[in-house]
């Protein structure tokens, strides 16, 4: 009998891509419906093993706490009482509500809320995009919670955001330099730690740069400097000041390739303002010995070719943009662009949307793009990227909610459709979100699971995960796609999120939606992607596309520089950039400055609080998603990570209950007493979900009820400028 059964089990390939930069083939085993075990990459190098959060599939899956049916708010918002609803009556509300308030208000009322879930191509944010959009518009955000000062800094330094290298590049530099960026937890590109332990293999030196003494770090390193949060642009320009008096920077490559050195050079050596920028300037900025700037810039200057991996955590941070044009600036001035084994320095999301030679984009490509017709372009600066009127910067949507016109934004907000966003959990400063949302008239939240988020919704409507619908989904790194499967029906009453927005179309009146079935829409887009055989692709489980050698961004700008200008107004790589000048405002400079950050060790609200919180990415996460799943949570527990040193004064033992607070909030958790990482600086990871007490002190360890909801000027968000005090709980351990 159990040999019969065992017959009828399949394993089916699917790719799993859940917002963490990695895209990784699962092995997925099923039986009478349902799955029974989930196996991985075992094939030929270089394998797209998934972690074990990708692992963890039949515990998201089957989790107590998905949404099985479209739920109504009973109590009051937030209580987080529901009632099971039909379909039927929980789209007729919302095609209601979105018709009330669009003839009420405007449809600039609507506030679209997404972000990214699966990086789906059919069941994504856009399916909403279009529907709201051709139901008259609506109001959304602008700036890229990701890496926004990378956006910014390589888009007016470089004139686009594909600047990186395939990682099979990764062993040909003789030095990388880690600068922020933690790859082993991170992904950002399934393979990627991989090819850092084939470079390491092969003998190219690895240095972190970073207040925490990473897993990636720790694995690959031979040196770790532990440079403050928040100051890494002082310490890249102390660079250049090195390179600028020993004469390391390669003139031949800046007079040949950039513009503006000149006037940055002037800044460094100080005839600009007065202040030469000496490593010793930035040892009291940054905290790092002069001698150890100085060596830094003489090993990347002299060690040919070394890339320079700039993370995108630094760049959260005040005045991050600042960073990202610093760190290009040194790839430029060491030469290392365009080069095998070099590094642009820039850093965007390193996939197709780095600009890998790939036909179409990810997320949302096989859903025809709507306009939004209430979004003027000519209300934009068009520098800023990414805001154009009336689009809010994600980190002042709560403000602009319960302050509305009178608070100088273009509407007042009555409605939110929240999809594929954690928005309470993922965004700055929790705790005026949560009074945002309360003055909402309607919420409604498309979701897999009854999280924060979910808790304030007034409708729920139940999504299904990526193995209960069919897609299609790109690699982050390297230049490959692979199918989704639907490899079981949806959970009970859940359904993919094209479904959902089709049913929603019918009862709004929309006839246009789509006519297309989801089949055809993928079989367009595998053609576009020169897929030869769907159905091949999905049996195997991936497309790699054919590459004979690493892709080397900008390798025919360096090599033919005539026939293939930048895409920039000068057509070289600004260094100082017309386009920011005109923008015309001191805090964002035209050459790349070190500007001092507020939350900083030295603004003055460090007297109160004295710790620099960083809030990196975690482990057994994926931002909020995975936070609830029993292996995951057995593996990596909710900690703050403080040093010794800064254990010890307050009398805080590893595994002590601790108060993090500001004036903004306030949570409670186990603190980790730890060697790795710089005294004065504290790591909680963000993603943990947010959990109120009667006195609204949060106790799940949720990052966001300490940050400010503020952009830096350039539109980075600044989750790692956060100034905090950390106290032991007497008598709870
Ligand atoms: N496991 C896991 N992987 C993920 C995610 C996740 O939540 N979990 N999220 C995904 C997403 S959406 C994104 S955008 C990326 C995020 O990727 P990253 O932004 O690269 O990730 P972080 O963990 O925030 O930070 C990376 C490193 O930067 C360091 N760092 C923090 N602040 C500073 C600073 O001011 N200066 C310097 N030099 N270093 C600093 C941290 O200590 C950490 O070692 O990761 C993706 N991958
Ligand atoms: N303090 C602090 N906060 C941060 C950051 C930080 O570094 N520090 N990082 C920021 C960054 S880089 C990002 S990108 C944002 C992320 O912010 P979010 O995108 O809000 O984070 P996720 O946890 O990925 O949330 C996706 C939500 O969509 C739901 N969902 C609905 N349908 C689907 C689906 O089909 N598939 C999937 N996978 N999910 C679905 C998931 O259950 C989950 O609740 O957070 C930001 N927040
Ligand atoms: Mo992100």
């Amino acid at each position: 009998m159990a040999e019969k059964n065992r017959e009828k089990e399949v394993i089916i390939p699917t790719m799993c891509a859940s917002h963490c930069g990695g895209t990784c083939l699962l092995r997925v085993h099923v039986k009478d419906g349902v799955i029974t075990r989930v196996e991985t990459d075992d094939g030929e190098e270089p394998q797209l093993r998934a972690c074990m959060r990708g692992r963890a599939l039949r515990q998201r899956v089957y989790a107590p706490n998905r949404v099985l049916y479209p739920m109504k708010r009973k109590g009051e918002r937030g209580e987080g009482k529901f009632e099971r609803i039909s379909w039927d009556e929980a789209l007729d509300k919302v095609a209601a509500e979105l018709k009330r308030v669009r003839e009420n208000y405007g449809p600039k009322s609507i506030l679209f809320l997404p972000m990214a879930g699966d990086l789906g191509s059919l069941h994504s944010i856009m399916t909403i995009d279009r529907l709201l959009s051709l139901a008259g518009g609506y109001t959304t955000w602008w700036g890229t919670t990701s890496f926004h000062g990378g956006v910014f800094a390589s888009f007016l330094t470089y004139g686009t955001v594909f600047c990186s290298n395939t990682r099979n590049d990764l062993p040909n530099s003789r030095l990388i330099i880690m600068w922020g960026w933690n790859p082993a937890i991170t992904q950002t590109g399934t393979n990627t730690a991989w090819f850092l332990a084939r470079a390491k293999e092969g003998g190219t030196r690895i240095i972190a740069v970073d207040p925490c003494y990473g897993d990636t770090a720790a694995a690959f390193a031979e040196e770790w400097i532990p440079i403050k949060p928040g100051t890494d642009a002082a310490m890249a320009i102390a660079m250049a000041y090195v390179m600028i008096q020993e004469n390391l920077h390669d003139q031949k490559f800046l007079d040949t390739y950039t513009v503006g050195f000149d006037k940055f050079r002037e800044y460094v050596l100080g005839s600009e303002d007065g202040v030469a920028k000496t490593p010793t300037w930035a040892e009291a900025i940054t905290g790092m010995p002069t001698a150890t700037i100085e060596r830094l810039a003489r090993d990347y200057a002299t060690t040919k070719p070394a890339a320079l991996m700039s993370g995108i955590a630094p760049g959260r941070t005040t005045y991050g943009e600042q960073f990202h044009r610093a760190t290009i600036t040194l790839a430029a001035m060491t030469g290392n662009v365009g080069r095998s084994g070099g590094d642009a320095g820039a850093r965007a999301w390193e996939s197709i949307l780095g600009g890998y030679p790939y036909k179409a984009m990810g997320l949302g490509a096989a859903i025809p793009f709507t306009f939004n017709p209430v979004e003027d372009l000519t209300k934009s600066d068009g520098v800023i990227l990414g805001y154009t009127y009336p689009k809010i910067h994600y980190t002042r949507v709560a403000d602009a909610i319960l302050k509305g016109k009178a608070g100088g934004y273009p509407a007042d907000y009555k409605m939110a459709f929240i999809v594929n966003c954690d928005y309470l959990n993922s965004l700055p400063n929790i705790n005026k979100s949560v009074k945002a949302l309360k003055e909402l008239e309607f919420v409604v939240v498309e979701e897999q699971f009854m999280n924060t988020t979910a808790r304030y919704a007034d409708i729920i409507l139940p999504t299904s995960t990526f193995v209960e619908r069919e897609d299609i989904v790109f690699g982050v790194g390297m230049a490959y796609c692979g199918p989704q499967r639907k490899i079981i029906e949806p959970i009970v009453e859940s359904k993919p999120h094209n479904d959902i927005a089709k049913a929603l179309a019918v009862k709004m009146g929309i006839d246009n939606y789509d006519e297309e079935t989801e089949e055809d829409r993928l079989k367009q887009l595998a053609d576009m992607v020169d897929i030869p055989d769907y159905e091949l692709f999905k049996e195997k489980g991936v497309h790699w596309i054919e590459r004979s050698e690493p892709y080397v961004a900008f390798k025919q700008q360096i090599e033919d520089p005539k026939k293939h200008p930048f895409t920039t107004p000068s057509g070289k790589i600004e260094i100082y950039s017309q386009q920011i000048a005109d923008i015309n405002n001191p805090l964002i400079p035209p050459i790349p400055k070190y500007l001092e950050a507020w939350e900083g060790p030295n603004d003055p609200l460090a007297k109160k609080y004295p710790v620099q919180l960083i809030t990196n990415h975690c482990k057994r996460r994926s931002n909020s998603q995975f936070d609830t799943f029993p292996w995951l949570r057995e593996l990596v527990p909710q900690v703050i990570s403080i040093s010794v040193k800064d254990a010890e004064f307050r009398g805080i033992k590893d595994g002590d209950m601790v108060r993090v607070f500001n004036d903004r909030g306030e949570t409670v958790l186990p603190a980790r007493v730890t060697q790795r990482i710089l005294p004065g600086v504290a790591n909680l990871p963000e993603g943990a979900w947010y959990n109120p007490d009667e006195k609204g002190i949060d106790r799940a360890g949720s990052a966001n009820i300490l940050t400010r909801d503020e952009p830096s000027p350039a539109g980075s968000f600044p989750y790692n400028s956060v100034l905090v005090q950390i106290e032991k709980v007497e008598g709870v351990k």
